[in-house]
């Protein structure tokens, strides 16, 4: 059950399994890998799509016939793989030119060069099938507050991401944008910096129906934030349109580990939730093979994100399946928050004149039970049970 097939979604990013290992104090460790090498072996090894960067696909600065020969062998390499492209998204950040930014940057001419970027790899997207376009804003901020009118800035967001929408709903594209937050690297701080920042904006755009969030676990644990929190909102709000698995170490540069090579508990209830969530999206790995390995260790890292994830599941099924568990749940009174506060057409004088014997300090003294709860969740991760 720990072998992948595609019926489990699994996604990576042309630049995961592609990194060079290229650092900002290092050279690439690794050749480059052709994409359509790419495309094979995560199509054997069990994946069941493949996202990329314009960039990654056809070289920045290419002319229309290399473009064209270049997606005539990927989408040749894919249909023969048997992958989807379910996510494809535009590099707004690697060449100069975006060093003050994409969509926001102060000068006007990259902002218009920048959407005529976008705009074009969208046609290329809704071409290969795609469903979501990310947008990952990682050159979009600020080092000096000096530099940067953050109210004009988002104003300029704005007007990006609603140009972009209009333009899927004229072309009758089948595609929906999801917004990457990280707080930041490379720039000091980045716009949108965590799940809750992108929700905010989204939630003042034209087509905000259109856009909705693709959280990466790291991303937020930069932040220090509770990713299960996060995604738990974004799925209340129904705005998990995609999702970027790896694993991070606490507030530090962007690690993008192996998923599960983090923080191994929130992994654990990240995919209790998604699974318990009925999430039917992908579930798309965005994770740096170590710079320490050669090619077959980066085959055995692609390897290694789905097999956690699926022994992850099959672990989050048996807590669920545990009687213990289920007793100890009831015990701390999990499933009450699930009953509203005030009874079906209670009024709030009713509220008010009501449990007049209520005991504050008696309930107070009270346990809850939730250590009992949170060692059973260990045991069953560890294996214990
Ligand atoms: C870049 C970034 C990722 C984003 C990619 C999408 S680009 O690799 O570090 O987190 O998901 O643009
Ligand atoms: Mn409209
Ligand atoms: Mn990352
Ligand atoms: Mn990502």
């Amino acid at each position: 059950a720990a072998d992948p097939t595609p019926a489990d979604r699994f996604s990576f990013g042309l630049w995961t399994v592609g990194w060079r290992a290229n650092d900002p104090f290092g050279e690439p460790t690794r050749p480059a890998l052709d994409p359509v090498e790419s495309v094979h072996r995560l199509a054997e090894l069990g994946a069941w799509g493949v996202s990329f960067h314009d960039d990654d696909l056809i070289p920045f600065g290419s002319d229309d016939a290399v473009r064209e020969e270049r997606v005539k062998r990927f989408r040749k390499a894919v249909d023969e793989a048997g992958l989807v492209v379910p996510m494809a998204t535009t590099n707004l950040f690697t060449h100069p030119v975006f060093k003050d930014g994409g969509f926001t940057s102060n000068d006007r001419s990259v902002r218009r060069f920048a959407l005529r970027k976008v705009l074009r790899n969208v046609d290329l997207a809704a071409e290969l099938g795609a469903s979501t376009y990310v947008l990952w804003g990682g050159r979009e901020g600020s080092e000096t507050d000096a530099a940067k009118d953050v109210r004009a800035a988002l104003d300029r967001y704005r007007e990006a991401m609603n140009i972009l929408t209009q333009y899927v709903v004229d072309q009758g594209y089948r595609l929906r944008f999801a917004i990457e937050p990280k707080p930041n690297e490379p720039r000091g701080d980045i716009l949108l910096p965590t799940i809750g920042h992108a929700l905010g904006f989204i939630s003042t755009l034209e087509h905000e129906e259109l856009v909705g969030v693709n959280p990466e676990v790291g991303h937020e644990q930069m932040a220090g934030l509770n990713f299960v929190h996060g995604i738990s909102q974004a799925l209340w709000q129904d705005k998990l349109f995609h999702i970027d698995l790896n694993g991070q170490r606490g507030p530090r540069y962007d690690q993008d580990l192996i998923f599960g090579h983090g923080d191994l508990l929130s992994a654990f209830f990240l995919v209790d939730l998604l699974e318990q969530a009925g999430y039917g999206g992908p579930r798309h790995f965005d994770y740096k093979p170590l710079r320490t390995e050669d090619v077959t260790g980066v085959w055995a890292s692609a390897a290694a994100n789905m097999r956690t994830y699926l022994l992850l599941k099959e672990r989050a099924a048996a807590f669920r399946a545990d009687p213990e568990v289920g007793e100890a749940l009831r015990a701390a009174k999990v499933d009450e928050i699930l009953l509203p506060t005030l009874s079906r057409r209670e009024t709030v004088a009713q509220l008010r004149a009501s449990d007049p014997d209520f005991d504050p300090d008696a309930v107070g003294a009270r346990g809850y039970g939730f250590v009992r709860l949170s060692q059973l969740a260990l045991e069953h991760l560890v294996g214990a049970r």
